[in-house]
């Protein structure tokens, strides 16, 4: 299981800083897709799970407030942040409420972008034996950034997905049955239906009916599809990226899956390797998955 809490957050970053180079380019641009070309720094996505982590082992548990300020305090606008999630963390420099501030975006909606989502692992590992509860707190941590229902859903079905990985769920009726139970957006839903008639899909079928952009709602379910279709995680991660479109994100999503169910030894050993180890980089992002485990199970 420590294996396993590690091969989610590290299974993240790695997808993240994979795909990070090609994002925004076509499948068509990445089909050339070189595995050996690892550049290892990763983005936003990384930066933010690694402030809901921290948060989590300070406070014991969920704390917007406190997440919130993590956000700001980790932030380096070079790691390319969304820009609802950017005039969010500058509202919140200004002093305005964690509760509020999501709210003051796209015309008072907030954001159903993927930003949510992308930084959700450690609330699926810290909250893996109680679903209801998972979920609920998903819904809070994504309201720092995304107050859209569909951004939060989104979030709650990849913290769901990682808790289901890290159980042993990739049966796919049995993972698929549970979250399609579990979700109460028809966006989703119908999405989380298709994956069952499209596992022998080409990428642009795959692309147009499950989405490969920045939106929620557009590259969750594409990562759990990705999860399923291929048995190992070079291949899924490798896959997810090789859709193009919002390939960091979809990565680290793919990545966070992968890692949870089959645990750090099982990610490419030159991926790992090449994962910058700075200040906050690798050797940190393995300490927050060991210090989230023993806060669970109580041990070591
Ligand atoms: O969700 P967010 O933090 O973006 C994450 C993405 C990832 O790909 C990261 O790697 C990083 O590159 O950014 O940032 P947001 O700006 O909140 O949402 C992402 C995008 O979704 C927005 O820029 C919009 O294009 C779209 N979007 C919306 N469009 C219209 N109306 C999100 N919410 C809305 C909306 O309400
Ligand atoms: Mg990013
Ligand atoms: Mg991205």
């Amino acid at each position: 299981m420590r294996s396993k809490f590690r091969g989610t957050l590290i299974g993240s970053a790695v997808g993240d800083a994979l795909g990070a180079p090609v994002e925004g380019c076509t499948a068509d641009e990445i089909s050339i897709f070189q595995n050996d070309i690892v550049e290892g720094r990763y983005t936003d996505d990384t930066e933010l799970m690694i402030g809901v982590a921290e948060s989590l082992i300070d406070k014991r548990g969920f704390d917007g407030a406190d997440m919130a300020h993590k956000f700001l305090r980790n932030y380096h606008a070079w790691r390319r942040y969304g820009p609802g999630t950017r005039a969010v963390l500058e509202l919140l420099r200004e002093g305005v409420s964690w509760e509020k501030a999501s709210t003051m975006i796209f015309g008072g909606n907030g954001s159903y972008g993927n930003g949510a989502a992308m930084r959700i692992a450690p609330i699926g590992l810290f909250y893996c034996d109680d679903i209801d509860t998972l979920w609920e707190i998903a819904y809070r941590a994504s309201h720092i950034t995304h107050s859209h229902v569909l951004g939060k859903e989104g979030a709650a079905i990849m913290a769901c997905s990682i808790a289901l990985a890290l159980r042993g769920y990739r049966d796919r009726e049995k993972m698929l049955n549970y979250l399609t139970a579990r979700t109460r957006e028809d966006i989703y839903r119908d999405k989380l239906i298709k994956i069952e008639q499209l596992l022998d899909a080409d990428k642009q079928t795959v692309i147009e009916e499950l989405g490969n952009r920045e939106t929620a709602f557009e590259s969750v379910i594409t990562a759990i599809y990705s999860f399923i279709r291929f048995d190992n995680f070079k291949d899924s991660v490798s896959y997810a990226i090789g859709l193009g479109g919002d390939t960091d994100t979809i990565g680290a999503m793919t990545g966070a899956i992968c890692g949870a169910y089959y645990g750090l030894e099982a990610i490419p050993a030159e991926w790992v390797d090449a994962l910058e180890d700075d200040e906050k980089g690798k050797s940190y992002i393995i300490w927050l998955a060991d210090e989230l485990y023993r806060i669970k199970f109580g041990s070591g």
